[in-house]
């Protein structure tokens, strides 16, 4: 084999290479996508090099891998960011442009690969890369979705649902691998033969692997993320298409393929459920299997399993892997259940997400054992096991008719970690406070990051180029190198600071106007609140500050106010219909304010459809403020609240989640505090009217609410937000109208100190000098010796 690293010719030279035959056209008739795929191609052709180098290293150190499952992959586009990472981004642009085309086009015509709803799944992206970089052998298992998260767009101002295409098109990134697939199956019997457990599924589906490589900074190491798609083990059946019946012949092949069809909206909806814990299974089952074949091929004892292998369940969507680990070492090796549940507690670990109830999955034991029958049994014998090592127990994975996913992952898991300091202190005073007192050890923390590569080297040049002119290009790499700015911060730098600022607000504010027409002034405050809608995150506490502003301003247009433009983007579950309804009062209260010629050159309010990674990246560098506005002890960390910090937008924000962890780094004086803390919202929401006392202190929130109830916004149809009104008058969960108070205070500071422009952007590039502690690098060291014990073969 051999063993060096190809020399490649120009880009230039490689690109025409592969327009013509690997993509088959003439450069006189290609496309932009034909272009788009030759430039990816000839990408390609070096990330591969570094992939296979990094295969045979992994190989040849017999190293320590580490598995990180989860349901969802929002890598969103890959082609710039591997320019960015392999350093030939320059001459990518050059080659392009000498070659007649706008570089800019070419690699914006990538489709964004959806694969994930929000938070969770970016954070699986951003360690992937961070993975690479610090050269951990490591993959990344998960569903290749035909569809992933829906597009939105909007009609009247209500969200509208469409189906994600991003597979109508050659995907250039991914290698099939048709020798790497697995049968599985579903529902059937459970029996004894020979002394032996037989577990004998009825309904069987085939899991083919899909691998992307993961290239790191300098493209020094290349990891592997497998994505498994659903298959037909009889895709076609002859006898009935030869009787006629064409469409019953393909049956069974579409029946497999809609295990891995579409992405499920995280929040809420109990439709599909059954599908949902297929998919679940589905892919658990074949990544342990994918692992098992991997470890067996060079090692014959599987005791010796966790000093090779570290298993990471991002959330409790795979958790089926333990108790399916446990099943192929017991009943299909022979191995002692005691010894396979000892193996498995010793290669499996786990991230909570969250600690809203509603959202720690559990399955009606009637479904899952339909499904999945033995490994009901097996879930018993864990509890089983773990009630006779610890009589004292309370807690079970399986009670009241329901498999607790969380408690499950809990028992099993070697290591259990929280995603900030600040919810991982509440995981062991709420959600697993029995079970932590039973085992101390397991709770670690490991506050998210981002990966700085793509999160401000590559989507803010205008930024990252004054960082590298000021301190060298070795923060890219090393993020906490930022600290280093400082010294560096007098006025001369600051005004290039904000220059750069005011270069991403006017990039921002050109494509504004290309998606919706409308003229934004960048001389205004850009504050922007980017995420999924949901009432615990509160974009309606914005929107009815917004609302209350203008009105103020309306009373007195020439108090000297501060310009702000208010930008929102986000999805709504479908089946979500409260956050639906805030969308819709956004949009109609933006038409109405942006109508309002006393207040226009003051207040706009934008809300841009289909908010993705690539909408993200347009919009974190050209805010001004970013909006963290969660119900404390909601957010279990957030990372956008990272990005923003890192591109200089200070926070206004509750202590939730990393924004404690934002707030002590960046300071308290360059962060704009607000609300209720933690440990207060449980004693407020207990007063039976906190809503009515909070509207009954503040007349502005009071004033605020009855415009939208008395259909301000909506003339057409007065009451179409009397829900809103109705839940926040009244329940107010998420304690909205409590924080309002506060909220506006807050906003008013941010007014005053803007209008400060050196005052501003001293605050500004704090947030970005102090910000180094939030690359994923640092998040990814901690789990690689809190939780992995692996190490970097770099
Ligand atoms: C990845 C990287 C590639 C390797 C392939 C199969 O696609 O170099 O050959 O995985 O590797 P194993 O699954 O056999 O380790």
């Amino acid at each position: 084999m051999n063993q060096t690293t190809p020399v490649h010719p120009a880009l230039r030279d490689q690109i025409l290479h592969h327009l013509t035959y690997t993509v088959g056209k003439d450069a006189d008739h290609a496309q932009l996508s034909d272009w788009r795929f030759a430039l990816s191609h000839a990408l390609r052709d070096r990330i591969v090099d570094a992939w296979m180098s990094a295969t045979r290293q992994t190989y040849k150190a017999d190293a320590k891998r580490v598995y990180y499952l989860s349901m969802e992959f929002l890598i969103g586009r890959l082609l710039e960011d591997g320019l960015n990472n392999l350093g030939l981004a320059d001459e990518a642009r050059a080659a392009l442009s000498d070659m007649g085309l706008d570089p800019e086009a070419v690699l914006h015509d990538e489709p964004d690969a959806a694969l994930g709803n929000g938070g969770l799944g970016r954070l699986a992206a951003c360690f992937m890369e961070s993975l690479a970089t610090l050269g951990v052998p490591a993959y990344g298992y998960g569903i290749r979705y035909e569809h992933g998260l829906f597009r939105q767009s909007f009609a009247d101002g209500r969200q509208m649902e469409a189906p994600e295409t991003w597979l109508d098109q050659p995907h250039v990134w991914e290698f099939e691998r048709p020798e790497a697939r697995f049968t599985l199956g579903f529902g059937g019997d459970v029996t004894t033969r020979d002394g032996k457990t037989v577990w004998q599924p009825t309904e069987m589906v085939q899991a083919e692997a899909f691998d992307t490589p993961m290239a790191g900074w300098k493209g020094r190491w290349v990891n592997t993320l497998r994505l498994w798609a659903g298959r037909a083990v009889d895709p076609f059946d002859l006898e009935r298409f030869n009787r006629g019946d064409f469409a019953a012949a393909s049956e069974g092949e579409a029946l497999a393929r809609t295990i891995s069809r579409v992405l499920y909206p995280e929040d809420s909806t109990e439709i599909g459920k059954a599908l949902r814990l297929k998919q679940e299974y589905f892919f658990s089952a074949a990544s342990i299997r994918d692992i098992l074949r991997r470890f067996e091929a060079d090692h014959g004892d599987l005791t010796a399993l966790p000093s090779k292998v570290a298993i990471q369940l991002n959330d409790t969507h795979p958790a089926i892997a333990g108790p399916e680990l446990i099943r192929i070492l017991h009943d299909e090796r022979g191995i002692a259940f005691d010894d396979a549940m000892h193996i498995a507690q010793n290669t499996v670990n786990y991230t909570n997400h969250t600690l809203l109830p509603e959202a720690l999955e559990s399955w009606d034991e009637g479904l899952f054992g339909r499904l999945l029958p033995r490994h009901l049994q097996i879930i018993d014998r864990i509890d089983d096991a773990h009630a006779k090592a610890h009589p004292k127990r309370t807690v079970t994975a399986r009670e009241h008719g329901q498999v607790k996913m969380g408690e499950l992952s809990f028992i099993l898991a070697n290591r259990v970690n929280g995603v900030s300091a600040l919810h991982t202190g509440l995981m062991k005073t709420t959600v697993f406070k029995d079970l932590h007192a039973l085992h101390p050890e397991k709770i670690v923390n490991q506050t998210n990051g981002v990966t700085p590569r793509r999160w401000l080297n590559a989507c803010n040049p205008a930024l990252s180029g004054l960082i590298s002119d000021t301190i060298g290009t070795g923060w890219i790499g090393d993020l906490e190198q930022l600290a280093t700015l400082e010294p560096h911060m007098d006025d001369a730098w600051l005004e290039r600071f904000r220059a750069a600022k005011r270069t991403n607000k006017t990039a921002l504010a050109d494509f504004v106007r290309e998606q919706l027409g409308m003229t934004l002034n960048t001389d205004a405050m850009f504050d922007v609140q980017i995420k999924r809608m949901h009432e615990y995150k509160r974009q309606h506490l914005n929107i009815l500050e917004a609302i209350a502003l203008w009105q103020e301003m309306r009373d007195a247009p020439d108090a000297g106010w501060t310009p702000r433009v208010k930008i929102f983007a986000g999805k709504a579950a479908p089946g979500y219909f409260f956050a639906k309804d805030i969308i819709g009062l956004i949009n109609d209260a933006a038409a109405v304010i942006n109508a309002d010629p006393l207040t226009r050159d003051m207040l706009q309010v934008v809300f841009l459809p289909n908010y993705n990674v690539t909408l993200a990246e347009r919009l974190i560098p050209a805010a001004d403020l970013s909006e963290q506005i969660s119900t404390a002890g909601k957010e279990a960390s957030g990372t956008g609240n990272m990005k923003f910090a890192l591109n200089g937008a200070p926070t206004v924000g509750t202590l939730d989640g990393a924004n404690v962890e934002i707030r002590e780094r960046v300071g308290a004086e360059n962060f704009f505090l607000f609300g209720m803390e933690a440990h207060e919202v449980d004693a407020r929401r207990a007063i039976p009217d906190h809503a009515a006392q909070a509207i009954a202190a503040d007349p502005r929130l009071a004033r605020a609410l009855r415009a939208v109830s008395d259909g301000t916004f909506s003339k057409d149809e007065p009451n179409r937000y009397a829900g809103i009104v109705e839940n926040l008058s009244g329940p107010d969960y998420f304690l909205v109208c409590s924080d309002f108070t506060d909220y506006w205070r807050a906003q008013r500071e941010a007014d005053a100190t803007y209008l400060d422009a050196k005052h501003w952007s001293t605050m500004a590039a704090l947030n970005v000098a102090r910000s180094g502690w939030f690359s994923s690098d640092r998040t990814i060291r901690g789990y690689v010796a809190d939780i992995w014990k692996a190490s970097s073969l770099l």
